[in-house]
């Protein structure tokens, strides 16, 4: 099997940073003792209309609407990316992941993609003196080129770019291997049972789901029939690690306990804790305490799992007494997606609910259910409740957080991320002058002022078992969000004069001219 890496690299070949620019700090945002704690809680694949807080009536996520309500909620924040990998990469690096070649949807025996030499997100805040931590989905490789070996110390790992603590799921759920990595080392695995993991040929002899249908519990819809653990069918083969596999329906519960262990060990001090959150990624699978609870499968049920997340991570700095100065950020790391894969009655059971809102497209997209992200701020001694309308990007996060500390950046780092720390804390409603996404196949689009320019793409217009619209088209697209925020209606024949500025301005940002 070829690497499922291979379909998504399809794009032009874009120009590749060697370094990274240099990106301009402004004055200290905060005195030292008012560094406050930082936590950036991502989830997998939610929808902008999967929450209640923007709209969504036939699920309830009562923990997320008081981040909400407590915090800023943002209607036009975007990722980079419409899939998990890019878009992590860009909030990690500061850096378009276009700009380098291995950033698409990684297998789970990936390298680490980020180069060691770069300075992460991550690596600023330790610079300033924060523990740091990752905990959950991590899905941009670990250890060296080739493949990771997974027995032993894994190295690079997240503790190489800038993470003190790491306790992660290498990949995705639905990839192998099925296992957590803290601090290096496979989690409870025997020395005697050593984990293989493949993703070009079977390795051992466990079933798989191609040639054992007859065992799984999942079906697959779409590939996801390699090996088989816990009765879900994944993709990439894997043999050894028994007593290392996790168990799918306590995953949040294991996830979120490393998360309350790692903010109350360093509650006295200013730490920095990436989360991602494995749902709701496929395969969708609640804890039996959530199952069959939203009445919209188990899609719907994983909803309600990561809102119990949200307040598990809520409830922890309120009873530690440092919710105050926690900025607390809320986020997806791409957009919605009904069927991915498997059979979980996503769709048959949807109900009326209406992950993408009425926002064309979704994960994988050019379109804006693709990249545009439900995004909070919640920080109670700085941040004034309310929404948030500026047009933001994901990949600013690194430079405005570097500004909110004062820290002046190293020349070459962080080279596409832009210092919108008044509109992170609200006192500027405009935002930036323009924001950059790429779908799946690489195709780049720019938003400036009410103006969507997709560039010309000769991929795929429809992911086959998805239907996803991908938003790629021959021709050049230009939609005017603001009187069609669905983009029904491409105007680029009527507007010449708006199809060049755009075209211009994103070949000047290919080419590494940013602001
Ligand atoms: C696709 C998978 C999908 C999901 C996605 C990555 C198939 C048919 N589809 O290739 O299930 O894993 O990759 O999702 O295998 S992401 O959110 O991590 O980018
Ligand atoms: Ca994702």
């Amino acid at each position: 099997m070829k690497l499922l890496t291979s379909y998504l690299l399809s794009g032009a070949a874009l120009p590749l940073l060697a370094g990274c620019a240099h990106s301009s700090q402004k004055e200290k945002a905060v005195t030292p003792n008012e560094k406050p704690n930082v936590i950036y809680l991502i989830a997998d694949d939610l929808g902008i209309g999967d929450l209640s807080c923007y709209g969504a009536t036939r699920v309830s996520t009562p923990h997320i609407d008081s981040l909400a309500a407590q915090g800023m909620q943002f209607t036009n924040a975007y990722t980079t990316s419409s899939t998990s990998t890019p878009s992590r990469f860009g909030l990690l690096t500061g850096m378009y992941p276009w700009r380098q070649e291995n950033t698409g949807i990684a297998p789970g025996n990936s390298e680490l993609i980020i180069d060691t030499a770069c300075v992460t997100l991550a690596d600023m805040f330790k610079a300033e003196g924060y523990a740091t931590g990752v905990v959950g989905k991590w899905h941009l490789g670990l250890g060296p080129k080739g493949g990771t070996d997974f027995n032993g110390q894994i190295r690079p790992n997240t503790q190489d770019i800038g993470f003190d603590y790491e306790f992660v799921i290498p990949a995705t759920v639905d990839r192998v291997p099925c296992v957590f990595v803290e601090n290096g080392r496979v989690v409870g695995l025997d020395a005697n049972d050593p984990i293989t993991v493949s993703y070009e040929h079977k390795v051992g002899d466990w079933p798989t789901g191609e040639e054992n249908p007859e065992l799984v519990k999942m079906k697959p819809s779409q590939g996801h029939n390699n090996t088989i653990i816990n009765g879900i069918p994944r993709i990439g083969w894997m043999t050894g690690g028994k007593s290392a596999l996790w168990v799918d329906e306590d995953i949040a519960d294991v996830i979120t306990n490393k998360a309350k262990a790692f903010i109350t060990s360093h509650k006295d001090e200013p730490f920095f804790l990436y989360m991602g959150t494995q749902d709701v990624h496929v395969p969708r699978v609640p804890h039996p305490r959530f199952a069959g609870k939203s009445g919209l499968g188990p899609r719907g049920d994983v909803i309600l799992q990561l809102d119990w997340t949200v307040g598990e991570i809520m409830h922890t700095l309120d009873s530690l007494g440092i919710a105050d100065n926690t900025l607390f950020v809320f986020c997806s790391d791409n957009g919605p997606v009904i069927d991915d894969g498997y059979q979980d009655q996503a769709l048959e059971l949807l109900n009326g609910h209406k992950p993408m809102l009425d926002y064309r497209g979704g994960k994988y997209s050019a379109y804006e259910a693709g990249t545009r992200t439900p995004f909070l701020v919640r920080w109670p001694a700085r941040v004034k409740p309310g929404k948030q309308e500026a047009l933001f990007s994901m990949v600013d996060v690194y430079a405005s957080l570097a500004n909110l500390l004062g820290h002046e950046l190293p020349q070459g780092t962080a080279p596409d991320s832009r210092n919108q720390l008044e509109t992170l804390l609200g006192t500027d409603t405009i935002g930036c002058n323009y924001v950059v996404q790429q779908n799946v196949n690489n195709t780049l689009s720019i938003i400036q002022g009410d103006w969507k320019y997709i560039e010309p793409s000769d991929a795929p217009a429809i992911e086959f078992w998805t239907k996803m619209e991908l938003g790629n088209n021959p021709d050049v697209q230009l939609y005017n969000l603001q009187a069609d925020p669905a983009e029904k209606q491409n105007v680029a024949a009527e507007h010449p004069d708006k199809v060049k500025a755009l075209a211009g301005l994103l070949d000047k940002i290919k080419s590494g001219k940013t602001e």
